[in-house]
């Protein structure tokens, strides 16, 4: 294969399948919920794992702190590197150091309401920083040996023109994050074709879990529902209570993006559980753990939910949350992943809710440290 630009020549000494079997992963994102669960699978499965991490003036850490108090057992398993996607010379020298057999694309500025605040570091670190990885692979010459794996995501269907939607479904994103995670999405196609790179996208479907982001709706929620029936909170904020997601857990998608980078050819794959709920529902199963039936008056931005027996006003409608465009409606179709990769959802929607609520009813409680 003829490359232009400059290379840092990498010298292998392997076939491709001999350099994957060494089961050595980078992972950019691995602070955030997925990088942690993905990490703790690969470890798991007898991985080297490595991970990009930001310098942060405050600890940025924690959802990876368990796996630290470990190293004494797994003491060459296990490393973090400085790093950014927004720093090309940086991802070259972590890659031609590290030599991955699989990279893991889940770094970004991933909140959707954030990206409309912060559309073009939005656009630099989701669509440009993807490039950027794709382009430290080629730098270093490794492009026929390292596969790769793209955080895309079902933000790229937006306005709804088809449902389930399926790797078929025309994309039409709605929000500067969307479209940065477009160009991201195109890019690793373009180079699996042209460089004919083991590169492929992942179209995940919204997946939650104990360790969400506090600012994400169903973990915002979890959370006040546990601090409001332990008293440490009256009323619970909320924007749009009728758009629909197909949410899973995120411990079962992380299984989905391994899987991806174990087939014989790269292609592109949906996660999603195929079900489909209103934020509302999540409010009232959310409240229904904590023995609350919640009653809706109004409507609107002057929507409420009541305690139905107390008649007390727990959760409140704010316009602040809404945003300048919305996703209505999004329901996955995970058919493709179920035949070609053996993939299914096991945590269903009911069990999702109840194990965040607990472990926030656990953390308000003070019985375990919160390091999300
Ligand atoms: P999080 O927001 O929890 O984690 C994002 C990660 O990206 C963090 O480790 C964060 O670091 C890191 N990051 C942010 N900016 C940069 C940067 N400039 N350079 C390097 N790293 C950076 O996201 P999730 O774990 O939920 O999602 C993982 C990926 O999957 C993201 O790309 C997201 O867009 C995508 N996705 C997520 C879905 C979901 O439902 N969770 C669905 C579909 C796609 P720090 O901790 O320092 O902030
Ligand atoms: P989303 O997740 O935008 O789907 O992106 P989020 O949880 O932020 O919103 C889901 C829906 O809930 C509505 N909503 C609120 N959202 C937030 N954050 N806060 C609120 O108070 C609130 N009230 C109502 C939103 O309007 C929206 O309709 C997530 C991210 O993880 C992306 O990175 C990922 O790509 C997609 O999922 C798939």
């Amino acid at each position: 294969m003829n490359r232009s630009g400059p290379t840092i020549s990498v010298e292998v000494k392997m076939t491709p399948e001999q350099f994957h079997k060494r089961k050595v992963a980078l992972i950019s994102g691995i602070t955030g919920q997925d990088g942690s669960y993905l990490t703790e699978l690969l470890l798991e499965k007898g991985y080297e794992v490595h991970g990009i991490i930001r310098r942060s003036s405050s600890f940025n850490t924690g959802r990876l702190q368990h796996l630290y108090e470990d190293q004494h057992e797994r003491p060459t398993k296990f490393h973090l590197h400085y790093g950014d996607l927004s720093d090309s010379t940086n991802l070259v020298y972590i890659i031609a150091q590290v030599q991955p057999s699989e990279i893991y694309n889940l770094g970004a500025q991933s909140h959707v309401k954030v990206s409309f605040e912060m559309a073009e570091y939005t656009g630099d670190v989701d669509g440009l920083g993807t490039l950027r990885l794709l382009d430290a692979i080629r730098t270093c010459g490794l492009e026929q040996f390292v596969r790769f794996y793209q955080a895309s995501t079902s933000e790229l269907y937006g306005k709804v023109v088809e449902t389930p939607q399926s790797e078929t479904t025309p994309f039409y994103p709605r929000s500067p994050y969307g479209v940065a995670k477009l160009y991201a999405f195109w890019i690793t196609v373009n180079y699996r074709e042209a460089y004919g790179m083991y590169a492929c996208n992942g179209i995940l479907f919204n997946h939650e879990s104990p360790r969400r982001g506090r600012t994400f709706v169903t973990r915002k929620i979890s959370r006040a529902v546990a601090d409001i029936s332990l008293g440490k909170q009256s009323c619970l904020y909320l924007g749009n209570l009728d758009a629909k997601r197909d949410w899973g857990h995120a411990r079962d998608y992380v299984e989905g993006m391994w899987r991806m980078l174990q087939q014989e050819q790269a292609e592109d794959f949906v996660l999603a559980t195929g079900e489909t709920h209103p934020v509302r529902e999540y409010v009232e199963k959310a409240f229904a753990c904590v023995g609350v039936k919640l009653r809706w008056e109004g409507t609107g931005v002057d929507e409420e939910g009541l305690d139905e027996k107390s008649g007390r006003v727990l959760v409140k409608v704010d316009p602040r949350y809404f945003r300048p465009a919305e996703v209505d409606l999004l329901l996955g179709n995970p058919a493709k992943a179920e035949k070609k990769l053996g993939w299914k959802r096991i945590v269903d929607f009911d069990n999702l809710v109840k194990e965040m609520v607990e472990a926030d009813l656990e953390a308000s409680k003070g019985l375990v440290e919160d390091r999300n």
